[in-house]
């Protein structure tokens, strides 16, 4: 494991870590406890619930559903806290009670050992690629990537893989493949799919979870979870991670000619996956 500066277009530097040929951001910490090469070895519990998802996707939000109807009741507490695989040790999350909901932006078979022995129930998380690389430029400035570049020289090496857990691309269409053959129950959700209607997605997670929770709490939680609550919640980063809970914010960035380029990459990277997103909403 080691830091490296990775150059975007024009040679502005990032610092991330590189372990086994892939790279990640710089957890708080992260050198010192060395979580990436524990990994392997981190123990899962077959009630554990995972949210996969590839970075700026709508982890916390998940998140925070996931938890609130867990418990099935409504809270103080915010955020995914210090669960994530492999930000953090795993001190930080191995003897909270189970239901632990822990996350993470690995891809499947980099994940423990005991995930596909335990079998904890997956949520799957997936957003439009545009929004994810605005949400991420938007990450990046602001946490310690100590990246000074701009947005036109960051989307074609972002959206190429060049930065932390490389390509969208390969992500979603490792997990396409995982979901054909894998035997761990795992539940897909779409950001874009929650905007529209966040209470019948919730309704999909209460299905997948096996929880009974009312209609009526179901609700609260969607409300608990709204962007304008969570961003005035007093977690810790509340400001930068919430940062506008929108689809189509990408209109503001994309040139029309980086538009067209990721049309193009669009269609030659996703040839044979059927994947659609939605990259506005009515
Ligand atoms: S991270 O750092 O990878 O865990 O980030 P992640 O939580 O996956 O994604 C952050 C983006 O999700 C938006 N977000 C929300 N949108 C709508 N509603 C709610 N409640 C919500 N919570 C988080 C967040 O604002 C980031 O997107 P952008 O486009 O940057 O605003």
């Amino acid at each position: 494991m080691e830091l490296i500066q990775v150059a975007d277009d024009v040679g502005d530097e990032m610092t991330l870590v590189s372990y086994n040929g892939r790279r990640y951001p710089l957890f708080p910490g992260s050198m010192q406890t060395r979580p990436l090469e524990k990994i392997p070895s981190v123990e899962i519990r077959s009630d554990d619930i995972i949210v996969c998802t590839f970075p700026k996707s709508g982890t916390h939000w998940v998140c925070e559903m996931v938890r609130l109807l867990v418990a099935g009741q409504l809270d103080q507490d915010i955020g995914k806290g210090f669960h994530v695989i492999e930000g953090f040790s795993e001190d930080t999350y191995k003897d909270l009670p189970s239901p632990r909901i822990l996350n993470t932006h690995l891809l499947f078979n980099e994940l423990p050992k005991q995930v596909k022995e335990n079998k904890p129930r997956i949520v799957y998380v997936t957003r439009n690629p545009k929004d994810v690389t605005v949400s991420y430029f938007n990450h990046v400035k602001k946490l310690s990537y100590n990246y000074s570049g701009e947005w036109k020289n960051f989307v074609r090496p972002s959206l190429e893989g060049k930065f932390d857990y490389g390509s969208w691309f390969d992500y979603v269409k490792d997990w396409e493949e995982v979901k054909k053959t894998t035997d761990v129950p795992i539940l897909t959700l779409n950001y874009e799919d929650m905007k529209e209607d966040a209470f019948r997605e919730m309704k999909k997670m209460q299905t997948f979870l096996g929880t009974e929770r009312s209609d009526d709490f179901l609700q609260k939680v969607c409300d608990r979870c709204s962007f304008a609550s969570m961003k005035n919640s007093k977690e810790p980063l509340s400001q930068i991670m919430y940062r506008k809970g929108e689809t189509g914010d990408w209109k503001n960035w994309f040139t029309v000619a980086q538009n067209e380029w990721f049309d193009q990459i669009y269609r030659e990277k996703m040839k044979d996956c059927p994947l659609e997103f939605r990259y506005t909403l009515k």
